[in-house]
């Protein structure tokens, strides 16, 4: 009876659930994804790529100014790229156009631009993300695109030519042989060594004997021997590996452990000022609601376009130049087909103060799991907002408020 019930729960089940796609990037805290760093701008060269082809990533991240408390600032950043496994290599990395090979401190409140390139090694189907890894906060993951690699992981080469011209016609390769000679080689005098004191009586006995004040007994002279013997052929092995290894590469440099520096962009003070005066959490209705009041100090009329968090893109369709924003290529299940609604339209004019609301409708509230906001502690929503002149220059501003759950629908015409 049990049987047959698990049987229908896991039968009904294995229909209703969808398969499992991405790689965990839901998993994250919500803090984690709406306050720390916003990308912006990602472009993916290409969504199919065969094995050793490369494609480039490229785009810009922001470091939101309201990082949350408990998180480590990103005093040490590398970036990285949010890949299932090893499926590329990555070749190159910049942030702001400086080598990314080693971490760099970065700055919150400000924008970098960063590219970096990847060259196809595994067939198939990957979520690939651009990524900031920041020491102890962990990785900070960009907006995912699906890319498809296709032809067979036997092709893959890397070939590289090193500094003093030595050419290595597949680093996937280069030197396994060393790696194997030396693991085997201690793993071997592991084994070895365990055997000898294992195949003796264990534990009760020689427990016994130490009760009893017999150690001495537990060891024999020849097992000091066969210790010293060990002892010195290691410290031989270690001194005469050194000096072959040594004169058969005289020239090595060691794994560099140093800090790039690296610049942020030049400030450029979002033209609108954004003050938040309510912000809800319409749990029935998925809707995110800002209420706020925005002042304009640029030189032009703008108009809002866009807002963005947790790389989620949510678009006002009514402005052109945000729409026109949207890349045709740029992967829709971030882009929630509501988009953003927006109280009143018009441009703000400048020097004018005038107090809007936005509504943010979209089940990926819920399918993203950000909705877990409402049971932390810490429950501030953070994003980006894109606002738009009639030329179409883009100007952007930070907006931060706390989710704060209502749970009657209400709505925002718009
Ligand atoms: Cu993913």
């Amino acid at each position: 009876m049990t049987a047959a019930l698990l049987l229908i729960v896991s039968l009904a089940g294995a229909g209703l659930s969808s398969p499992a796609f991405a790689h965990g990037e839901r998993n994250q805290e919500p803090f984690l994804r709406l306050r720390t760093a916003h990308f912006y701008d990602v472009k993916w060269s290409s969504k199919s790529v065969p094995v050793n082809g490369s494609i480039i990533i490229t785009g810009r991240f922001r470091l939101f100014k309201e990082w949350p408390a408990n998180l480590p600032k990103p005093d040490v950043a590398f970036l990285g790229n949010g890949t299932p496994g090893p499926v590329f290599v990555r070749t190159e990395s910049y942030i702001n156009g400086v080598p990314a090979i080693q971490s760099a401190p970065l700055e919150l409140d400000r924008d970098y631009a960063f590219k970096f390139v990847l060259k196809a090694r595994i067939p198939g189907r990957h979520h690939v993300h651009p990524m900031i890894n920041a020491q102890e906060a962990g990785p900070l993951l960009g907006p995912g695109e699906w890319v498809t690699v296709t032809g067979s992981h036997a092709d893959f080469k890397l070939p590289v030519r090193t500094i003093n011209g030595t050419f290595i016609p597949n680093l996937e390769t280069w030197g396994l042989d060393r790696v194997y000679l030396w693991n085997g080689l201690w793993f071997a005098i592991a084994i070895g060594w365990l055997l000898f004191w294992l195949r003796r009586p264990l534990l009760i006995t020689r427990y016994l004997a130490v009760t009893e004040g017999k150690e001495e007994a537990l060891i024999s002279n020849k097992d000091r021997v066969v210790g010293a013997i060990l002892l010195a052929s290691t410290i031989v092995i270690v001194f005469v590996g050194y000096v072959v290894t040594d004169n058969a590469f005289p020239r090595t440099i060691p794994l560099q452990g140093g800090r790039a520096s690296v610049e942020p962009l030049p400030f450029t003070p979002g033209a609108v000022k954004v003050y938040v005066t309510k912000s809800t959490y319409d749990v029935p209705g998925r809707s995110l609601k800002i209420e706020m009041n925005l002042t304009n100090e640029g030189p032009a009329p703008v108009q809002l376009g866009e807002f963005l968090t947790s790389n989620l893109r949510f678009i006002n369709a009514s402005v052109p130049a945000a729409v026109k924003g949207l890349d045709p290529n740029y992967p829709r299940d971030v882009v929630p087909v509501n988009g953003l609604k927006v109280s009143d339209n018009r441009p703000i004019a400048p020097g004018e103060t005038r107090k809007i609301a936005v509504a943010a409708t979209d089940v990926a509230w819920e399918k993203e799991r950000l909705t877990s906001l409402l049971n932390d502690p810490d429950n501030l929503v953070g994003g980006l907002l894109f606002f738009f002149d009639a030329a179409g220059n883009r100007s952007i501003s930070n907006v931060s408020g706390p989710m704060v759950p209502v749970f009657t629908a209400e709505t925002v015409k718009g």
